[in-house]
């Protein structure tokens, strides 16, 4: 009998199992892949590392170059074959064979780290589905009904806990077509040939870092809304998101659905689409038709009701600081109801957990202040309130919302258009707490992680102006806030 058995090995299950086996308990992790519509499948790790942060950003990352390479003349660099021309972007062709080649090899790295990792922390890494058959006992099958793997491979395992990090998978929409002629977020980072002519579907993070880089990458990318882009954001930054998107080139198609997608002779997905407030229809051609409508969890499969385990509306797991409804049962990242989807959310709940069961630690996971970062192409770095939601919470008379519109320093030399901004939202009721953060620019994943501990700290605004900036930074920004939204000035910066 195993001490821990953990339910799949990505950023919560392998976090998990490796700091209980540190810690002395027998570990055993299932991970299993089902291979997508479209036929993608891949290794140890979970989604971040296969399908996607780490692909994502470096994704994201490949079309900033893009745009460096665009402004490296400005910067004095040429080619050395053309002297005296100074070197634009206009020249120069991205391959996406070779980029997608390159991430793929980098991630079959990860892939094998990971299987590595597990070895020498002594945890057995067994590839195969998990489901419960009792509270105890686990059947481990390794067949795999929609690929090449059949027969019978089921073995029993049993264990005294178990953790359940199962995570979660794309959604395709219930219209003609969807799953025979799109691909999801699963399939876009080792797509074989070049997406071309492509749509994305859904306007949450997912689909507008995907479509931003597609577009920084050279492909007409259209973006199909059904209503506000990035929902659950602060309105303000997300429609600024919005408008630098279709200031460098992303379409976007409001208040629409699509109805069904047809193959065309010619190899194209035919899209039909509507609408949603005056129900006209509407037909275009792509190449490539890509859904980011929202994730479902897997806990279908998972055999819950024989192990106690009661899931939420949403088909998500009840939690309560990671237990479930049965006592020796967690679960944990993606799975677990109303926790973030997040990485490093599912990596920290992982490790505290086990040490709270084998270490003697008591900490729980703060899921109050949770920083977190947009991969737009101007990236979006985000704690805490809205200004939406503050007003909600404490009233508008309570808030005040510290602003500026600046253009980073690196932009001011090639005249790149976006402009960068920064808000602070403050509470009046709580001894003038920072309660939100939203920075909307270069680095913003490194810049709101710094900001990070400053928040959680629970810092008020006097405790935060007295912070020096580092000049010439953009991070700068978010330490000399005085203009209030209140005052109707103006929040663009000059000079
Ligand atoms: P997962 O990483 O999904 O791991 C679950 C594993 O369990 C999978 O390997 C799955 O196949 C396996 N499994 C499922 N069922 C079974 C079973 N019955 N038996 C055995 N194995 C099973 N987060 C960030 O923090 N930053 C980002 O920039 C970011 N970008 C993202 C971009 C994209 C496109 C996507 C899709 C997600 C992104 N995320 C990001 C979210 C992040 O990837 C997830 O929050 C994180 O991977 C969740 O970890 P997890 O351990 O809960 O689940
Ligand atoms: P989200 O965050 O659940 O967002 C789903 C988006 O898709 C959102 O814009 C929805 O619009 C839109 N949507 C949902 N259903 C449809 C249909 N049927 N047609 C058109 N548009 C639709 O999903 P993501 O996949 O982006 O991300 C999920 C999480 O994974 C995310 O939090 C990351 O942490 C990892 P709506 O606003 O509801 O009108």
């Amino acid at each position: 009998m195993y001490d821990l058995v953990v339910i799949g090995g990505g950023s919560g299950g392998l976090s998990a199992s490796k700091e209980a086996a540190r810690l002395g308990a027998k570990v055993a992790v299932l991970d299993f892949v089902y291979p997508t519509f479209y036929g993608t499948r891949w290794g140890l790790g979970g989604t971040c590392v296969n399908v996607g942060c780490i692909p994502k950003k470096l994704y994201h990352t490949a079309a900033i170059f893009g745009h460096h390479i665009e402004e490296a003349g400005h910067y004095g660099w040429e080619d050395s074959s053309r002297p005296g021309i100074p070197l634009e972007g206009k020249g120069h062709k991205h391959v996406w064979e070779r980029l997608r080649e390159n991430i793929q090899n980098h991630i079959h790295e990860l892939n094998n780290g990971y299987i590595t990792g597990l070895r020498s922390a002594k945890v057995q890494y067994i590839n195969a589905r998990g489901s419960f058959k009792d509270p105890h006992t686990i059947i481990c099958d390794a067949t795999c009904p929609t690929c090449d793997v059949v027969g019978d491979r089921k073995t029993e395992i049993t264990a005294r806990r178990i953790i359940i990090a199962v995570g979660g998978r794309p959604q395709y929409p219930k219209i003609p077509g969807a799953k025979e002629y799109s691909i999801t977020s699963d399939d876009i980072f080792s797509l074989q040939n070049p997406p071309g002519k492509t749509l994305v579907v859904g306007a949450s993070y997912i689909a507008l870092e995907c479509a931003g880089f597609l577009t920084g990458l050279g492909y007409e990318t259209k973006v199909m809304v059904r209503s506000v882009v990035l929902r659950g954001f602060d309105r303000d930054c997300a429609e600024r998101i919005k408008d630098d998107m279709i200031n460098t080139g992303t379409n976007f198609i409001e208040s629409c659905i699509p109805l069904g997608i047809e193959l065309l002779p010619d190899g194209k997905r035919l899209v039909t689409y509507e609408n949603v407030n005056s129900k006209e229809k509407f037909q275009e051609a792509f190449d490539t038709v890509m859904f980011a409508i929202g994730r479902e969890p897997l806990t279908k499969e998972l055999n819950l009701e024989a192990a106690g385990v009661k899931v939420a509306e949403d088909k998500k797991i009840w939690t309560w600081n990671e237990r479930t409804t049965a006592p020796h049962i967690y679960a944990l990242g993606d799975v677990a109801h109303k926790v973030p989807e997040l990485t490093p959310v599912a990596i920290k709940q992982g490790l505290m957990l086990a040490k709270r069961i084998w270490g003697n630690s008591k900490l729980l996971v703060n899921l109050d202040h949770v920083p977190t970062t947009v991969f737009t192409p101007l990236e979006y770095g985000s704690i805490g309130f809205s200004e939406e939601r503050a007003i909600a919470t404490f009233g508008e008379d309570n808030i005040e919302v510290y602003h500026s519109e600046f253009t980073p320093l690196e932009y001011t030399v090639p005249h790149r258009r976006s402009r960068c901004y920064a808000k602070l939202i403050v509470n009046y009721l709580d001894k003038q707490r920072v309660i939100g953060f939203h920075y909307l620019g270069p680095n913003a994943g490194e810049v709101t992680q710094g900001f990070a501990s400053a928040f959680v700290a629970g810092l008020s605004l006097d405790e935060w102006n007295l912070v020096v900036g580092i000049h010439p930074t953009c991070a700068e920004e978010m330490v000399s806030l005085r203009r209030t939204k209140r005052s109707g000035l103006d929040p663009k910066k000059s000079g």
